[in-house]
């Protein structure tokens, strides 16, 4: 299914974790930021709606989607942060520059999350044009935010459920 068939703010809700106490980072890149500015308040939004406290939440920004892995790095080797949310829009551009950012930026916060064990969010629009981009910023196809932060929850209560405490490497 592609996001064009799916509201991404419409989930399955069934057995949440307590995220009450759990802590957040969102990190927002700067580029495009007319649309990051909304996943960032969708993002924000869902995690407050399902139990976070806002005092949990902190916000880092960076300037490009490139510089999420690094940004993500820094908040996943805090012991106290729970998960990490990496927020930004690729927008298909004249140059290939958009796929090495894509490639880089996904493998990168894949390394990031296994490297630290904890959820390391991938919510970066990769649109073809802008007008796709807002349709998926609380747009007609949802918001990439929500579903990010959504994710977030949902990998917390599968890390709580594995109980990965009991794991020796
Ligand atoms: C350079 C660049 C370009 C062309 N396009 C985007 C984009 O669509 N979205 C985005 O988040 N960042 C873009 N950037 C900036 C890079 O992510 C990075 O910040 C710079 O390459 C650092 O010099």
């Amino acid at each position: 299914m592609s996001s064009a068939d799916k509201n991404l703010s419409v989930f399955i809700t069934d057995g949440l974790p307590d995220i009450s106490k759990k802590k957040f980072a969102i990190l927002v890149a700067e580029w495009n930021s007319e649309v990051t500015e909304k996943l960032f308040d969708g993002a924000y939004q869902t995690l407050l709606q399902y139990g976070a406290s806002a005092e949990n939440i902190e916000r880092g920004n960076v300037p490009g989607s490139f510089e999420l892995t690094l940004g993500a790095h820094w908040f996943a080797q805090r012991y106290d942060i729970d998960a990490v949310i990496a927020l930004g829009v690729v927008i298909q551009g004249e140059t290939k520059h958009n796929d090495y950012i894509n490639h880089a930026v996904a493998q990168g916060i894949t390394n990031v999350s296994i490297q630290h064990s904890k959820p390391v969010i991938f919510g970066v629009l990769t649109p073809n044009t802008m007008e796709q981009a807002l349709d998926r910023a609380g747009g007609v196809h949802g918001n990439k935010g929500d579903e990010a932060a959504m994710t977030a929850i949902k990998m917390i209560g599968l890390k709580e459920t594995i109980n990965t405490d009991q794991i020796s490497s």
